[in-house]
Order: structure tokens, then C-alpha cells, then sequence
């Protein structure tokens, strides 16, 4: 061997030695586990990771601050079936059927889990699933029949019905460290956790019943947004804390004596199943005391005493203020963010519960804990509650991911990502490849680079929201978000355009359409929306 092939087989050492200490990070010939947390509306203005002021959530900051948090993770139609079709099948709601929650998931489409499985894997599914069908192709799942319930509440578990004791919360980490347990250790595992909280109508554990009563949230600078500027679909939606939140249902203003007097009626007149017709109530709030009597009735006798002993004193407090016009709309946000935010402690405590467990068995660092929620959530942003909204508050989900053997911790990202680059991500992690239909990409580039933005990466999302007329009243649109700029078209029974420039305005509250200032990007902008519409296959509208 002469001294140059020498040399080049000193490099060829090298390199080999260097790719086995990279392998070396992951268990011998492992795989690695999976963990995928998801809550159900909980936004990143409720997560002090993310910058948040209304409260601290230490064990999620835990996971980004060991591992990274994507700035800019996005969903493709911001409302919970559809988040959830997509992220189970990698592409876009109107290729896989579950354009809104009225529709019934087609479980016959191929879902990552069950290629997972197919490579090795052990699969659950715990906690809050709605999709209108069962789950198919897991070892086991333990589901919340459509949206579940927060107390006693009933799961279908491999097929049966069975009613459990106690708070969801904890009863979803029950099940999933149960899960962990009983598992073949001889196999990765993905672990998909699902929690209800904090969906509306926002029932705290009763251990944290009234635990922000002293507390005065910061409300944001758009509470009372008018909407000046800003076209029909802002003005028209059904999502007001001022008009739209319910006085039993959401803000709990039924004394004792009102619940003790309604049980009486009830004992001889049952009222009809809800569920069944959720459509037909959609914003009828006639139906408003009888249905949180039926949250209230699944309460304990115990459980009754210790709500009504905290919320007797908001019934009273609300008697006696008279509080009217914006004052009162300053209240109900008060109200709306105590038992939101008291949602989201159980939420954080039960996801630490886990990340404990995890690390007791030795599987911590061996696991890819992603958390992530089906889309974000109005905080008052612009007077509202709920989602859908092409906005920012509700486009935007939170993303955080800890996997030490790859990820720096305490990375931050910048990186477009996407609810449906999350199968492509975690099949890339386990080895198996990623179907060719799949619409999303692996976010591993970002990952495996400390959260840099890669220099061919995306530089646009694009969104479509159909469910209207129903729930919240919020039009279809569908648009195009770069890193600057959001361009939106509002359609069906309407005609209307939005552009809204991110830097100069990133609470959206100038719609720039018609500013002539802005007639090159917009040019741009639509250009690129429709590259994005035939790319993503999305021609019918
Ligand atoms: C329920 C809620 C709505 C909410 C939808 C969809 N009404 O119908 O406020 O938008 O769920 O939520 S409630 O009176 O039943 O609370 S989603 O998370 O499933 O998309
Ligand atoms: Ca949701």
C-alpha cells in the first residue's frame, strides 16, 4: 500500500468510526420509542416555553429545554378531526376525506402508526381520538367516544365500553404508564397520548378548582378588537367571549341552588342524548343550563360540594358587579382564563407524570417525545375564544421535541414546519420510508441541525378551513403564509381577500388587500398559492 491509499484509508477509518459513535448514541440495533403527546386546543400563548405570561407549564418547558421548540409549526385546516386526519395520514383534508368535524374518518387509508407496527413497533392509542370510526391497526387503544368527558368519563377500549373514575387527565396517564408497563420490552413502542384538556367547556381537576382565583390575567392589547379594517368573515364569526361564550355552560354561572332545583326536574323528565345532535346545537345557546347540568350531573356527590363551594362565589361575585358592556366582556375573559388555564396545570402535571415514569423504567432518552396540540387557540386575541381562523393564535401549533441522541437541547427553530410533516418525521426516525402520497416532509434536516432552517427549505405553508355553516360560523378560506406575509380568501358564501404583512403588523389587524404599496408581493403571493394549490392537489373550491 503506498503512502496516498494509505492515507485514504486512514480517512475511510475514520469516517466509519466516526458514523459508528453516531449510531452508537441509539441502543444497539433499537429503534427508537416513540412518545406523541397531543392536548386538544391548548395554544402557545399558554405555555410559558413559548414566552407566555399567563402561566408557568414546567414540565413541558422541561422537554424544550431539553430538547428544541419550533416557532413556526403550522396547521393545515385549524380544527380538531381534521388536524388529526392529517397528521395520521400525512396529507391534506381534502385528499384524505376529513375536511370537518362532521365528516367520519375512512379507516381503510393507510395511517403511520400502522407502518410503524408493520417495522416492529408496539402501537397504542390512549385518550381523545375523534374521528367518527375506530382506531384500526393498533396492539391496543383506549379512546374518549367523540369529544369524551371530563369527569367519569367513558372510553372505548379495544371495542368495549367501559366507564372510568375520577378526571380524564389523569385517567389518559393512567392508562398510558399502564400501557408502558405491561409492554413487550422486546420491542420500540409508539405511545400516542391524547389528552381532552383543555377543550371548551374547560372543567378543572377538582384539585385545582379555583386555584387562579387571585390571579388577574394581562389581557391582550385586541380584547375589544372592532375589527376596523378587517372584512366579514372577522366581523361575522360566532366566537365572541362577548356574545358567544355561555353563561352556564362556559362560564359557570349556575348557583347550587339552581343545579340542586334542575336535578328535581331531570329525576322526571331525562333529557335527550346531546351528542347525537351536537350539529343542531351549534350555537344555540337555549340548550345552554340543561347541558352543563349533564357535565354537572357526572359529578360525585363529593365532587358537587367542592365545585359548588368555588363556584357559588363567582355566581355571587357576578350577581352583585352588574357589570355591563366592555367591563363585562373584561370579566368573562377572567372567568374563561382561570378555568382554561387550570385545564392546562393538569395537562402539565400529568405529561411530567409520564416524562417521570419514562425515565424510572430507563426508556427517557431511548424515547422521541414529541408535544404538540391539534391546532392553537383564541385567548381573547381579537374578543374571541376557539379556533379555525387562518390568524396567527390559531394556525400556529405548538411543537416541541426531546430525543437527546439527535436533537441539541435547548434548540430553537424558525423552520416552517407542519402537522403534516409529523408522520414523515417520526417514520423517518424508525427506518421506514415514507410513502410516496405522503404529503409532508421529515423535519430531521431542522432536527439534526440544532433548528436551523436548512437552505432549501420550505418558505411557505398553505391552509384550507371548510366547515362552515356550523359551529362558530367562521367562512371557509383557504391561503398561503410565508415568513413575512398571509394572504387569505375568504369564499362560499362570500368573496373576500386578506393580506396581512407579519412584521409590520403581526396581530393582524390591517388588512393591507387593497394597499397599493403592497401590489407586488400580493402579485407574488398568489402566484405561489396557486403553485401551493396544485402541488398539494387541493383544484377543487
Ligand atoms: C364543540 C364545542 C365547540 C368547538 C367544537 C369543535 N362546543 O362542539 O366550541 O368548536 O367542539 O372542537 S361545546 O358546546 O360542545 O363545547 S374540536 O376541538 O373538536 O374541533
Ligand atoms: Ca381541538
Amino acid at each position: 500500500m503506498n503512502y496516498r491509499s494509505l492515507k485514504s484509508f486512514g480517512w475511510l477509518v475514520l469516517l466509519l468510526s466516526v458514523s459508528q459513535q453516531a449510531m452508537a448514541q441509539q441502543p444497539a440495533g433499537r429503534k427508537p420509542n416513540i412518545v406523541f403527546i397531543m392536548t386538544d386546543d391548548h395554544t402557545t400563548q399558554a405555555m410559558s416555553c413559548y414566552g407566555s405570561k399567563l402561566i408557568k407549564t414546567p414540565n413541558l418547558d422541561r422537554i424544550a429545554n431539553e430538547g428544541i421548540r419550533f416557532k413556526n409549526c403550522f396547521v393545515t385546516n385549524a380544527v380538531c378531526g381534521p388536524s388529526r386526519a392529517t397528521i395520521l395520514t400525512g396529507k391534506y383534508n381534502h385528499l384524505n376525506g376529513l375536511t370537518d368535524n362532521t365528516k367520519i374518518f375512512d379507516s381503510t387509508q393507510v395511517i403511520y402508526p400502522q407502518l410503524l407496527k408493520r417495522a416492529g413497533y408496539q402501537t397504542a392509542m390512549i385518550g381523545k381520538w375523534h374521528l367518527g370510526t375506530l382506531p384500526v391497526g393498533f396492539d391496543y387503544y383506549s379512546v374518549l367516544p367523540n369529544q369524551g368527558d371530563y369527569y367519569q368519563p367513558q372510553f372505548i377500549e379495544n371495542g368495549k365500553r367501559i366507564t372510568e373514575q375520577g378526571y380524564v387527565t389523569d385517567i389518559i396517564t393512567d392508562k398510558a404508564i399502564s400501557f408502558l408497563q405491561k409492554r413487550d420490552k422486546d420491542k420500540p413502542f409508539l405511545l400516542i397520548y391524547q389528552h381532552k384538556a383543555p377543550h371548551r367547556n374547560w372543567l378543572p381537576a377538582m384539585r385545582h378548582l379555583g386555584m387562579f382565583d387571585h390571579t388577574v390575567f394581562p389581557e391582550p392589547f385586541n380584547l375589544l378588537d372592532k375589527y376596523k379594517d378587517r372584512g366579514r368573515a372577522a366581523k361575522e364569526q360566532m366566537m365572541n367571549i362577548a356574545t358567544n361564550m355561555w353563561d352556564a355552560w362556559d362560564l359557570k354561572l349556575m348557583s347550587s341552588k339552581q343545579l340542586d332545583s334542575m336535578a328535581r326536574v331531570v329525576a322526571t323528565t331525562p333529557f335527550k342524548d346531546d351528542k347525537a345532535d351536537e350539529y343542531l346545537q351549534a350555537n344555540d345557546a337555549s340548550l345552554d343550563k340543561q347541558r352543563f347540568f349533564q357535565v354537572y350531573n357526572r359529578f360525585t356527590p363529593e365532587q358537587k360540594a367542592a365545585w359548588n363551594k368555588v363556584y357559588d362565589r363567582r355566581v355571587a361575585e357576578f350577581k352583585k358587579l352588574h357589570l355591563k358592556g366592555d367591563a363585562l366582556v373584561k370579566w368573562k375573559y377572567q372567568q374563561y382564563m382561570r378555568d382554561y388555564m387550570a385545564c392546562v396545570v393538569s395537562v402539565d402535571e400529568n405529561v411530567g407524570r409520564l416524562l417521570d415514569y419514562l425515565k424510572q423504567i430507563g426508556e427517557l432518552d431511548n424515547t422521541i417525545i414529541v408535544y404538540t396540540s391539534d391546532q392553537g387557540f383564541y385567548l381573547g386575541e381579537h374578543g374571541w375564544f376557539d379556533k379555525r381562523f387562518m390568524y396567527e393564535e390559531s394556525l400556529r401549533t405548538p411543537l416541541l421535541v426531546r430525543y437527546p441522541p439527535a436533537i441539541k437541547a435547548g434548540s430553537v427553530s424558525n423552520a416552517l414546519a407542519m402537522n403534516l410533516d409529523f408522520a414523515p418525521t417520526l417514520l423517518d426516525y424508525a427506518g421506514v420510508k415514507t410513502p410516496a402520497d405522503m404529503q409532508g416532509v421529515s423535519l430531521r434536516p431542522v432536527l439534526d441541525k440544532a433548528g436551523k432552517t436548512p437552505a432549501n427549505w420550505r418558505k411557505a405553508v398553505y391552509y384550507h378551513y371548510f366547515e362552515f355553516p356550523g359551529w362558530h360560523m367562521v367562512k371557509r378560506h383557504y391561503g398561503i403564509r410565508t415568513n413575512r406575509f398571509k394572504l387569505i380568501h375568504f369564499y362560499n358564501d362570500i368573496n373576500e381577500w386578506e393580506l396581512y404583512d407579519l412584521k409590520n403588523d403581526p396581530h393582524e389587524m390591517h388588512n393591507q388587500y387593497h394597499n397599493p404599496k403592497y401590489a407586488t408581493t400580493l402579485k407574488q403571493l398568489k402566484v405561489q398559492l396557486q403553485q401551493l394549490q396544485t402541488k398539494y392537489k387541493d383544484y377543487a373550491r
